[in-house]
């Protein structure tokens, strides 16, 4: 049985990649729902039902654990979907917390009270549905106080990198950093909260200059879910070996699926 990775589009294989290079031996089985994507744009209860929907498929496919590897479907649909209830033996786990984590410099598990943190100010790049979600901030305030976040919603971006213009991706990257540095001119650390955004991590890294640690997801939620699996390896059964499933046109998805992991893959229709 494999542990489940699902995006909107094509985001989620970031993190994809680096939990193959961290976990190579681990079954895989990733969807992705291209033929809604970008989820940025859509209001609450549109994400969370196509979400849940989406979670729920990749359970029924015999998924244990499903990884949402989607900021805007972690915000809008993580909590609410835990709240709802979630099957016997099965879970669902978003990307927001391995990142607040390395930020707060705190093990996964930790729930002591909030404490002071070294970085004070720190800027969010994420889409407009996961910034104005402030779902970042209120999971950020459960573990540390005195950080203060600007978050700039970075529209157009997964647009642009879904299609493979990575010319606009990297002039719009830039004009939200200069929008962000408007708003917070000495951020200390900026995070990529967008799992499509380390494809520009070197354009974010060159426009906020080398003084600004940058925090990307892929390695931080592979390195989680390893320590994960340690404690919970009944989450994850015999197998190998990685499948990709897509909502949209299976040949397209494999297309543009080549930018995102250096290599040629074949999506099945979900
Ligand atoms: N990659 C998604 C995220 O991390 O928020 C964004 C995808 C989208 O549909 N906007």
């Amino acid at each position: 049985m494999a542990v489940g990775i699902f995006d909107s589009g094509l985001g989620g294989l970031t993190v994809l990649d680096a939990i193959e290079a961290r976990l190579p031996d681990l079954p895989l089985l990733y969807l992705g729902d291209n033929a809604h994507t970008p989820y940025g744009v859509r209001d609450a209860d549109d994400i969370f039902k196509l979400t849940n929907a989406h979670v729920r498929r990749l359970w029924n496919e015999g998924c244990n654990l499903v990884i949402l590897a989607c900021n805007t479907a972690s915000a809008a649909a993580l909590r609410r979907m835990q709240e709802a209830g979630v099957p016997e033996g099965k879970r669902v786990l978003g990307v927001f917390v391995p990142l607040i984590e390395a930020l707060t410099e705190r093990q996964w598990g930790d729930n002591s009270p909030p404490r002071e943190v070294a970085v004070k100010h720190a800027a969010l790049f994420a889409t407009p549905a996961t910034v104005s979600s402030r779902a970042f901030q209120r999971e950020l305030a459960f573990r540390a106080i005195g950080v203060d976040v600007e978050a700039q919603a970075c529209g157009g971006v997964v647009d642009a990198i879904e299609e493979g213009d990575m010319i606009l991706a990297e002039a719009l990257v830039r004009s939200h950093v200069d929008a962000l540095k408007r708003k917070m001119p000495d951020p200390q650390a900026a995070v990529l909260g967008c799992t499509h955004y380390p494809l520009m991590e070197h354009v974010f890294q060159d426009a906020l200059g080398p003084d600004v640690a940058v925090f990307s997801q892929p390695k931080l939620v592979a390195d989680s879910l390893s320590d994960y699996l340690d404690r919970r390896p009944d989450m994850v059964g015999e197998g190998s070996g990685t499948r990709f499933l897509t909502t949209g046109d299976p040949k397209t998805v494999s297309d543009r699926a080549t930018l995102f992991l250096r290599r040629r893959i074949a999506f099945e229709a979900a």
